[in-house]
């Protein structure tokens, strides 16, 4: 049998190199039964399609990030600011921590959807493009900031002084090279394979949050699989966890390489001060979330903060 897996980026990127990753353990696992098949951004349509694909279980499998909230409005979760620690390995094993994952608000969430949450995958710190040297948010004023398709993503960049702008994945090259656009979000491996880089001036890096990804299943296609095919899931789901970590942190810093031996592009680093005026506009934003999403997803979100600040006070001692 064949499984096939709807990702939201391109050969080369983090999640294809997650699935491809996942496709050789699950065929080993399966001793050759199950052949995973990738779709790489592009040939199942938009993202939102993507979505749909996998709710309507025209596939098994898909990524699902920024674009989600339209779905799974508690996916939104996973957009919000200065939230994680600023590790990222501990912030991975947070979020798959089983008491995160596998909690049953989160999976609710999901089974709503005819969803099932799998892995969560963060990909890298979100950085900044522009056309100018961010350091503060007077300086997003007026600002055209395309964000992906979501509320939250809106009202944080609304918070810091931006006008955000929602664009397909695929239409923001033209869009920022049409100046349509004045600024980007990705992490630095996408900014790289999608040549935005090449019409930005400034790379700049804040730290407010990373990229997060949810690497999902049909929900009746999950619960319906062989004992035997579900184990292999569940446990490659977890092999998978530090595998990742590896291989985004290693494109990560491969891309930025690229970057700057190619174009001129300037780097930005934003100072601990500059970074926490952005962190105090972010906090409002905590509670339009919890407005849009209620009870269940402010748990989760309550969830995922006692988390941290347990991580926190665990390497303060
Ligand atoms: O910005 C986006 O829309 C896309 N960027 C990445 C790095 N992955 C998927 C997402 O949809």
């Amino acid at each position: 049998q064949t499984w096939r897996i709807g990702l939201e980026e391109i050969e080369g990127s983090v999640q294809y190199e997650y699935g491809a990753k996942f496709a050789e353990l699950i065929n080993e696992k399966t001793d050759g039964e199950v052949e995973v098949q990738l779709f790489p951004y592009g040939q199942l349509g938009g993202l939102t399609d993507i979505y749909d694909q996998v709710q309507a279980g025209a596939i098994e499998l898909a990524f699902g990030s920024g674009f989600l909230g339209g779905t799974v409005p508690e996916s939104q979760l996973f957009s919000l600011n200065f939230v994680l620690t600023d590790d990222e390995m501990k912030n991975t094993e947070i979020l798959n921590d089983p008491a995160f994952r596998q909690h049953p608000d989160l999976v609710a969430a999901f089974n709503e959807r005819d969803l099932h949450p799998l892995a969560i995958v963060p990909e890298g710190w979100q950085v900044w493009s522009a056309n100018k040297a961010v350091r503060t948010p007077e300086d997003f004023d007026g600002m055209a900031i395309r964000t992906m398709d979501n509320r939250l993503l809106r009202e944080t960049y609304s918070a810091y002084g931006a006008d955000p702008t929602t664009m397909e994945y695929g239409e923001l090259f033209s869009g920022m090279q049409l100046g349509q656009l004045d600024g980007n979000i990705q992490p630095v491996f996408a900014h790289q394979e999608m040549d935005f880089y090449q019409v930005q001036d400034y790379l700049i890096f804040a730290n407010q949050a990373q990229f997060i990804a949810t690497f999902m299943a049909n929900q009746d296609w999950y619960e319906g699989l062989a004992e035997e095919h579900k184990e292999a899931v569940d446990e490659t789901v977890v092999e998978l966890i530090p595998y990742i970590h590896d291989v985004q942190t290693r494109l990560n810093e491969e891309r930025l390489e690229i970057i700057t031996e190619n174009s001129d592009i300037e780097l930005v680093y934003l100072t601990p001060e500059e970074r926490e005026a952005f962190r105090e506009l972010s906090l409002p934003v905590r509670d339009t979330f919890a407005e849009m999403v209620g009870e269940r997803g402010t748990r989760l979100m309550n969830v995922l903060i006692d988390l941290v600040d347990e991580e926190d006070a665990g390497a303060a001692d």
